[in-house]
This record gives structure tokens, C-alpha cells and sequence, in this order.
């Protein structure tokens, strides 16, 4: 076989292999065959790629979006979503920025706000994912495709309990009783609740602030949210209590939500009707000691 026959013959060769590896399942719709893998030919760069932008992109402005600090803690800590990397390949102007929050927790009710390349600071107060979007105009008035970004709120205190609920005008309080106290002392000073314990005020545990009690939030009028957290929790078991305030104008069964992160992780988490009025109602014993959250 001289050259000239050599080359076709290897290049039918090729071929037939290729033809092979297609066919190489006899019945592809086979779901219990879960078929062989077979090498590809690092020398067979198959079909050439497209690599060109789809014509979906053809005269649009490029969003790029971003957003910081990330993570947050909340339910102070501000970040800024952040689109001002967005061009235009054809040189044109960013004329606007659209934020939109495409996703949050449950029991968080925020929206993004600012009209510029930056936002207004956005602060959650519930821990967990937040997705925002960003889509741009150009001076022509085409807009971008959608850049979206994932918000990190993770709770800085080892012991983080956050409530919200269903309907407004129905006032719940969130309560927190001190290891070893016990419902018997509600509305002590054992008992971490709107009254004592906003922005702390209670000395728990040693001497220190750190395994004090802190209500960050406490509200009236709306869903909350309100949380009760304690930066480097004591050993022993706190009790958790929901107080259904009375005088509200909304006396209906009212889904009350309770998540509990542990050392900034969600450990567990209930939803529970409370209807009626001035009940107490206690969701849950944390101890701290073995992390251990118990439904009660
Ligand atoms: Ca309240
Ligand atoms: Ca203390
Ligand atoms: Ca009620």
C-alpha cells in the first residue's frame, strides 16, 4: 500500500470508528443500561464549536453584577448590590439599572432600592439566600440579558432565634427563658423579651456580655421579623416561647414561623397556628451543650 491508498483507507478507518462509538448502545432508550465509557480520540476534535455570542446578545449591553460585603450578618449589616461594571460593547451608555429581588427567606419582605449603577444599602434582617438582578439599558434603549447574584445573610451569634408570621395586626413576641429557668419564670429577668432585653440589659451566664441575651428586633404592627440572639451561648437549656400579645386587632389562627441556627448553621425550624388571644405557646428547648434543639 503506497501513501496515496494509506491516507483515504485511515481516514475510512476514522470514520467507521466514529460510527461505532455512536452506535455502540444497541437500545439508547434503555434506562437499565447505563452504557460504557469509551475514551474519545484526543485527536478527533469533532464538530467545530460556534463560538461567536448568540444572536441573543447582538446590540445588547452587558449587565455585571455583583454584591458586598457578602456575606452579611444580619440584622444590621448593610451590603450594596453593585452593577456599575456593566457596559455596552458598541460604546454606548449605560442609561439605567433595574435591581430585582428575584428571591428571599421566608418571613423577609425587602426589595432593592437605588436607580443608579449602585444600590441603596440593603440590609436583611432573616438569615439565609438572597437573589438579586440586574438588567441594564443602553442609550439605545436595548436592554441587557439578566445578571443575577446570590446574598449570603449569616447570623454572627452562636444561638440566632428568628420568628415571623402570617398576618399584621396581630402582635407576637418571642421570648427566650435562661438555661434551667423554665416557663415559671416568664417576664423575669431569666426571661429575654421585648420589655427587658432590647438591645441587651440582661446578665446572663458569667460576667461577660457575650452569653447575654440580646432582642434585636421586636415589633408590633406588622410580621415581624424579631430574633433573640446570644453571641457565645452558656451550657444548658434555653426554652423558647412565643407570646401571643393581647389588644391586637387580628385574633384569627396566625402561622407563627421559629428558626433557630445553631453556630450559624439552621438547626430547626416550625411553623405553628396560634389563634385566640394572651396565649403562650413554647416551641422548642435548646441545648447548647450538645446542640440539641427539642420540639415541644
Ligand atoms: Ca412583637
Ligand atoms: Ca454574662
Ligand atoms: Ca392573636
Amino acid at each position: 500500500m503506497n501513501r496515496s491508498t494509506l491516507v483515504p483507507f485511515l481516514v475510512l478507518l476514522g470514520a467507521c470508528a466514529s460510527d461505532y462509538k455512536v452506535h455502540a448502545d444497541p437500545d439508547p432508550n434503555d434506562g437499565a443500561d447505563t452504557g460504557d465509557v469509551i475514551p474519545d480520540d484526543p485527536t478527533d476534535t469533532g464538530t467545530p464549536v460556534d463560538t461567536s455570542e448568540p444572536d441573543d446578545e447582538a446590540g445588547r449591553p452587558i449587565a455585571v453584577c455583583s454584591v458586598a460585603p457578602n456575606p452579611v450578618t444580619p440584622p444590621f449589616e448593610a451590603a450594596t448590590w453593585d452593577g456599575s461594571g456593566s457596559y455596552d460593547p458598541d460604546g454606548l451608555t449605560i442609561d439605567r439599572y433595574r435591581w430585582t429581588l428575584l428571591s428571599q427567606p421566608d418571613g423577609s419582605t425587602l426589595s432593592i432600592s437605588g436607580s443608579g449603577a449602585t444600590s441603596n444599602p440593603f440590609t436583611p434582617q432573616i438569615a439565609g439566600t438572597y437573589t438579586g438582578q440586574l438588567v441594564v439599558t443602553n442609550s439605545a434603549g436595548v436592554d441587557s440579558n439578566p445578571c443575577t447574584v446570590d446574598l449570603e445573610a449569616v447570623p454572627a451569634e452562636d444561638l440566632w432565634i428568628e420568628m415571623y408570621w402570617q398576618f399584621s395586626g396581630d402582635d407576637m413576641d418571642l421570648h427566650l427563658l435562661a438555661p434551667g429557668r423554665g416557663t415559671s419564670s416568664m417576664e423575669t429577668s431569666w426571661d429575654c423579651y421585648y420589655a427587658n432585653c432590647v438591645g441587651s440589659g440582661l446578665n446572663w451566664g458569667g460576667p461577660g456580655r457575650e452569653d447575654n441575651p440580646t432582642l434585636d428586633l421586636d415589633d408590633i404592627p406588622g410580621t415581624g421579623p424579631e430574633n433573640i440572639n446570644i453571641e457565645a451561648p452558656e451550657n444548658g437549656t434555653y426554652t423558647v416561647v412565643v407570646h401571643d400579645y393581647p389588644g391586637s386587632t387580628y385574633s384569627g389562627a396566625n402561622n407563627v414561623t421559629i428558626n433557630i441556627y445553631l453556630d450559624g448553621a439552621l438547626e430547626w425550624t416550625d411553623t405553628r397556628a396560634i389563634s385566640g388571644e394572651n396565649s403562650y405557646t413554647t416551641f422548642a428547648e435548646v441545648d447548647y451543650a450538645t446542640r440539641t434543639v427539642t420540639t415541644r
